[in-house]
Parts: C-alpha cells; sequence; structure tokens
C-alpha cells in the first residue's frame, strides 16, 4: 500500500476548460451531498470475524480459517476460499473441502453465566448457549477509532454504516488537499463571479497505478482530458490508501475500499476487488460500472423492493432498466420510481452520516428444540439483560451519557409473533436487574395471554438510545415524567392488553405499506442473535394513566404531517426514513424524534380520550377487558407482528472471489 505523490504545481497546462465552477468547488469544502466534485468512499473489512479470530489467535493470516456458529460458517477468510469453502457450506462439508481448514466457533453465553467466553464445545450446544458478538464489535470500535485518527478533526465525516464497514464522506479534506496543492485554484476566482468555470488542470500525472480504475463509459476515452472531479477522487484514494494501512499497521486488518461520488457507487466499489484493495469509480464511468451489475447487488434492492422490481419489469439488470421509461417506474409508487430511475444513473445523492451512536441493541435467540415454560424463558432474559447491559454500560448509561428509554421483550410461538414494551424509568441508574425485572414483568404479560408455550424465539431491546437528560424540557423532560409513571405502574402491576386488540392495528398497518417496507434496517451480520440496528418505530400504546397533558413542541421537521411542510417536501434517497403512520420520507436522522413525536402525541391523546369517556365515579368505570390478575389494573403496552423479524440474513454478494 504506497502512497503516492502526483501532483506538481509547475506541470504543463490542458488547454481545456473545466466543466466544474467556483462554486461547486465551494460546495466540496461544505461537504455538499449535491456537488459535482464530492468525493465519498465505503471501506468494508475482509472476511471480518475471520480476520478477528485469526489476529486474537495469532493464526498466520495464509492459514485457511472459517468461524462457526454451531454448523455453520459465517465467515471465510480468503486463503480458504479457493478451496471452495464458503457460507453456503457446513463446517463439516468445510473441512473435507479442505483438511487444514480452523474452524473456530464464536464466542457464546452459557444458559445461566452472565458473561461470555469461548467455549470448546459450543457448537454442540445450540440449546443452551447463545452467540456473542462483543468480540467483534469491540474489534469494530477499534477500527473505527483508527479510521478517525487517521482523519483530520475538522474536516471527517464518517458514518459506521455496519459491524465492518464505514462511508467517508471526503469532500473536505480533497478540497483542503486541493487547494494546498494547486496555488490556481487556492487563489480564487479572477471576477467575483463564482459560476465562472475552474482553471483548467494540469494534465501530467493522474497516477492511478495503485488503484483498480473502472473503465470509462464508452463514449469517454482515456485521451480525454481528465477534470478536477479525477483530481479529487484520485486524492481521495490516497486518503483512503493512508487509513487502510494504518488499520492494517495498528491492528493488523486488511480491508477493501471504493471512492466514488456517492455512498452507492461508493460501496459498489469496496466489494469490487476483494480483498485489500480499492476501487475508484471515476464520474466518468459510473455508468459503464453500473452496466456491469444486477440492480439487486445496489444497497436497498437486494430485498423486496429489489424482488417487486424484477417480477414488474422482468429484468434484474440495471442495463435493461435504463430501457424503462419514468413513468412505467412509476408503477412501483411516484417517490420510488424517482428514486430507481435515479439510482440505476447513478444518481444517488444520501449524506454520509457521522451520527454513528447505536439508537437501540437487541439479544435474542432461536430455540431449536423451543422452550416450554415461563422459568427457562427467565433463565434466557437474565443473559439477555446481561448482555444488553453491559452494552449500554460501553454506551455510557452509568455516567448518564446516553440511555435508551423502552424495553421489549420479543416473543414468537408458531408464527405468533408478540412484542411487549415498557418505558424504562429515567430517574433510577439502569442496571442489569433493572432492565432484568422489566423484562420478566413483559414476558409475564406474554404468558398471562396464553398460548406461550413451546416458544421459537425470545428477545429483549432497548431502543430510544438519547443523551443524558438536561435541563430542557422538550420531548425529554415529557418522556421521563412520563415514563417514570408508566414504570411505575408496569412493575407494580401486571400490564394488560391482549394482542388480538392489537393485531389488527399491525395487520392495517402492513396493509398501508409503501416503500418503507422496502427500507427496513439491515444489520450488516447474519446472526440473528444480536446486533444492534437503527432504531425502528416501537408500538407502543401507553394507557391513559401514563398520559401528559399536552404533546411537547418539536422543531417543525419532526412535526406530524398535518402540521408540516418540509417532510412533504423531502425527497427520499437511499437512507431515507419513512414514517408507516405518517406515510412520509424524511432524513434518517429524523426517525428518532419523530418517532417520539408520535410516542407523545399519542399518550396525549389517549389521555383525552379517556379523559372524555371516563365515567365520573370509579364504580361508574367499565371493568378492565382483560386483567391479568386479580386487582390489577390494565396499564400496559402491547403490540405484535412480526417488524422485527428482519434479521437482516441476507448475503450481500459483490462478485468477490
Ligand atoms: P460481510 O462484510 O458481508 O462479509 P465478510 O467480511 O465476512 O467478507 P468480505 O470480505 O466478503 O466482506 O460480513 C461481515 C461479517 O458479518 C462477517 O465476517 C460475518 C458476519 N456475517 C454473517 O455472520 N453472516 C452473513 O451472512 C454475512 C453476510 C455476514
Ligand atoms: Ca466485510
Ligand atoms: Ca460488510
Amino acid at each position: 500500500m504506497s502512497s503516492s505523490q502526483p501532483f506538481v504545481a509547475s506541470s504543463p497546462i490542458s488547454a481545456h476548460r473545466s466543466k466544474f465552477t467556483w462554486k461547486q468547488l465551494h460546495q466540496l469544502s461544505q461537504s455538499s451531498p449535491n456537488c459535482p466534485l464530492r468525493t465519498v468512499s465505503h471501506c468494508d473489512l475482509d472476511a471480518f470475524y475471520a480476520q478477528c479470530e485469526g489476529v486474537r489467535l495469532g493464526i498466520a493470516p495464509d492459514q485457511p480459517l472459517a468461524v462457526q456458529q454451531w454448523q455453520s460458517l459465517i465467515a471465510v477468510n480468503y486463503p480458504a476460499r479457493p478451496f471452495g469453502v464458503g457460507r453456503h457450506i457446513t463446517a463439516a462439508e468445510a473441512k473435507k473441502l479442505c483438511p487444514e481448514l480452523i474452524c473456530q466457533h464464536v464466542a457464546t453465553w452459557k444458559e445461566g453465566e452472565v458473561r461470555w467466553a469461548y467455549h470448546e464445545d459450543a457448537f454442540k450446544q445450540i440449546a443452551t448457549h447463545k452467540v456473542s458478538l462483543d468480540p467483534y464489535r469491540t474489534e469494530s470500535k477499534k477500527i473505527f477509532a483508527v479510521i478517525k485518527e487517521q482523519l483530520p478533526p475538522s474536516l471527517q465525516r464518517v458514518e459506521k454504516a455496519g459491524i465492518d464497514e464505514f462511508f467517508v464522506d471526503l469532500s473536505a479534506q480533497v478540497h483542503s488537499i486541493l487547494l494546498e496543492r494547486f496555488p490556481e485554484l487556492a487563489a480564487g476566482p479572477a471576477s467575483s463571479d463564482i459560476t465562472d468555470l475552474l482553471p483548467p488542470l494540469p494534465t501530467t500525472a493522474l497516477d492511478w497505478s495503485a488503484d483498480h480504475l473502472v473503465d470509462l463509459d464508452e463514449n469517454e476515452t482515456e485521451e480525454d482530458n481528465p477534470d478536477w472531479d479525477d483530481v479529487a477522487m484520485l486524492i481521495g484514494s490516497e486518503i483512503m490508501r493512508g487509513v487502510r494501512a494504518a488499520v492494517f499497521e495498528k491492528l493488523k486488518y486488511t480491508c477493501s475500499a471504493g471512492i466514488a461520488k456517492n455512498k452507492m457507487l461508493a460501496k459498489l466499489g469496496s466489494g469490487y476487488k476483494k480483498p485489500n484493495q480499492q476501487t475508484v469509480v471515476r464520474n466518468r464511468a459510473v455508468q459503464h460500472f453500473l452496466n456491469t451489475f444486477k440492480f439487486t447487488k445496489i444497497r436497498n434492492l437486494g430485498g423486496k423492493l429489489g424482488d417487486e422490481v424484477v417480477a414488474m419489469f422482468n429484468t434484474d439488470t440495471v442495463k435493461d432498466l435504463l430501457e424503462v421509461p419514468l413513468e412505467q417506474l412509476k408503477k412501483l409508487g411516484d417517490d420510488t420510481g424517482i428514486w430507481l430511475h435515479r439510482l440505476v444513473r447513478g444518481d444517488e445523492h444520501s449524506e454520509v452520516n457521522p451520527r454513528t451512536q447505536i439508537k437501540s441493541m437487541g439479544s435474542n435467540k432461536a430455540f431449536r428444540p423451543a422452550i416450554n415454560n415461563f422459568e427457562q424463558g427467565v433463565r434466557w432474559l437474565r443473559i439477555f439483560a446481561a448482555d444488553i447491559f453491559s452494552r449500554c454500560v460501553e454506551e455510557g448509561v452509568l455516567e448518564n451519557i446516553r440511555k435508551p428509554k423502552t424495553v421489549t421483550v420479543h416473543h414468537r410461538q408458531g408464527n405468533q409473533s408478540k412484542s411487549k414494551g415498557c418505558p424504562i424509568p429515567q430517574a433510577k441508574t439502569l442496571s442489569e436487574e433493572l432492565l432484568f425485572d422489566l423484562a420478566k414483568n413483559l414476558l409475564a404479560q406474554v404468558a398471562a395471554e396464553g398460548k406461550a408455550w413451546p416458544c421459537i424465539n425470545l428477545g429483549l431491546n432497548v431502543s430510544g438510545f438519547e443523551d443524558g437528560v438536561t435541563g430542557n424540557m422538550g420531548i425529554d423532560g415529557f418522556l421521563v415524567r412520563g415514563e417514570a409513571k408508566a414504570a411505575r405502574l408496569a412493575s407494580s402491576s401486571g400490564i394488560q392488553d391482549a394482542s388480538p386488540e392489537s393485531e389488527p392495528s399491525v395487520k392495517k398497518r402492513r396493509t398501508t405499506l409503501g416503500i418503507q417496507r422496502f427500507f427496513a434496517p439491515r444489520e450488516d451480520s447474519k446472526d440473528s442473535e444480536q446486533g444492534s440496528k437503527a432504531s425502528e418505530p416501537e408500538s407502543i400504546d401507553h394507557s391513559p394513566e401514563d398520559a401528559i397533558h399536552s404533546a411537547p413542541e418539536l422543531p417543525p421537521h419532526v412535526l406530524p404531517p398535518s402540521a408540516q411542510g418540509a417532510a412533504h417536501l423531502f425527497q427520499p434517497t437511499i437512507d431515507s426514513y419513512f414514517c408507516r403512520r405518517c406515510n412520509k420520507h424524511m432524513p434518517k436522522e429524523d426517525e428518532i424524534e419523530h418517532n417520539d413525536w408520535h410516542f407523545a402525541s399519542d399518550l396525549s391523546n389517549e389521555f383525552r380520550e379517556e379523559a372524555r369517556t371516563r365515567p365520573s365515579t370509579p364504580a361508574q368505570r367499565p371493568a378492565p377487558k382483560k386483567a391479568l390478575a386479580k386487582g390489577r389494573r390494565p396499564t400496559g403496552s402491547s403490540a405484535s407482528g412480526s417488524k422485527n423479524n428482519d434479521k437482516g440474513q441476507k448475503k450481500l454478494a459483490f462478485g468477490k472471489s
């Protein structure tokens, strides 16, 4: 991984003027997603879990190595791949193909224990152990830190996009290097007109030697004069070579990178040549590059949306889709059609979002054989609580830096999924015991509704992470008051609300799903037992007792559709969030706040409704529809459905070897 310094300021000047303006150069410094000089990278670790195990155990990098979960392989290093070893075969089959293969089992939590460990016989213990991905999360954090260290603090924009991948918007740094290297750019425009074109660029030394370059589009030739966007890409590529070298030097991990004008292309680029390589998709090569792909390989087109497009237009190639007129694509819905029309042309402008904070975390376990009673369930909840709590500690809950707001138990019996959630009391410091108690109560509610056993999947999730409570009485203050009360009620009494009532609402929502069902968060990892993902809306229906009189005030962009204009105008991007309740797209970063708004406003509405219908004396009040136990009042929450079941198990294939 050598770094090149290909620019000489005094080099001959090309006769051709640039097609870019000073204004666009300025946009580059602002990391504007619409800047035509934009430079984005995606970086993905090679055979990540396998590298983690290799480094941890001091195994030579050329030794074939796979990571095993029960009988399956979940990561295979590059030396093992030529033997035909891959995720599709079992550990036993792999050993036959490659007798020297080392199969390292992932760490596991043993039922009843509160620490994970590497257990020798773990592969036999599917019934009593659960997988821990902690070791990989820890390495992921180290890698993230090294990447950030490598980039100038004031110019960096890094987004963690999965356990082993990152987006970096290199624009601002590229801008600063351009100005350093090219005095003609540093000098600024001769006139005050920022729409003037940039000076021609030096023709020498676009030295791409260390990179894999994607061939140019048909009507472009290498002899065509390069422009400043090519230089921007080259500088971006140099930066990424440095970043990758640092990750290797400090942590001994190799990764591959893609450099392009947007996230979608950068991501396709990082998978294009692996391992330990980087691919530059120059702007003039975009269509040529994209034409080689099936569109189902593009992020967000690998799932249901991709299937639907294939079925509708009878093709899975980008090339064929280019022929489909926009009007036809709009059969998928106007927004989706426009989005797709742009996407297959490489036109995508989602931001690299440096908010890398975890918004939710979950711990769950699929049971084969199923578990059959409450006590067994509770033993697993103890592990889940320990697992989640230790991760919460890393998030800074003890220092009150960040705190989750909600805890939810997910339960599956046959093909019936149920989720029950309650607020986490914010007044107390979060503890493992508290999480466990809340979880146990929630499971008790599930059990009390009957038909809970045998259970084939149980999970615990905390969500709605927010920065520590401050003095402001915005939504935080509102929720703190509401939650404290709700949690008191939840822990002191059984919580009602049988799923038959909540099921229809989920069904109804399902039928109204539009593009959002295609954008369900997808965790990079296949392991369905754990993983943190971007937050998802929790369906929480609190009782009137929990309600507060008025909904909180929020900035206009998180107001519901009836009250806002901004979200209406928002164009969906590869990363946008779709609110299924408002039927609107909005920037991903508004998701949490927006859902908080719904949460708060639901509480408020229910309170008002309750106040309106409440009989004047207690004696006149109707009995709870379904009380869990004698003397207990319905107070809680319920939601059911399978929305949390997208475990992102689908493999992303990018034509790797
Ligand atoms: P990937 O980045 O998809 O794959 P990889 O890093 O193993 O290999 P590559 O060099 O092709 O990028 O996934 C990252 C980790 O996530 C992977 O090491 C293990 C886990 N994972 C699974 O457990 N199951 C899966 O199906 C996939 C795709 C990933
Ligand atoms: Ca990877
Ligand atoms: Ca990955």
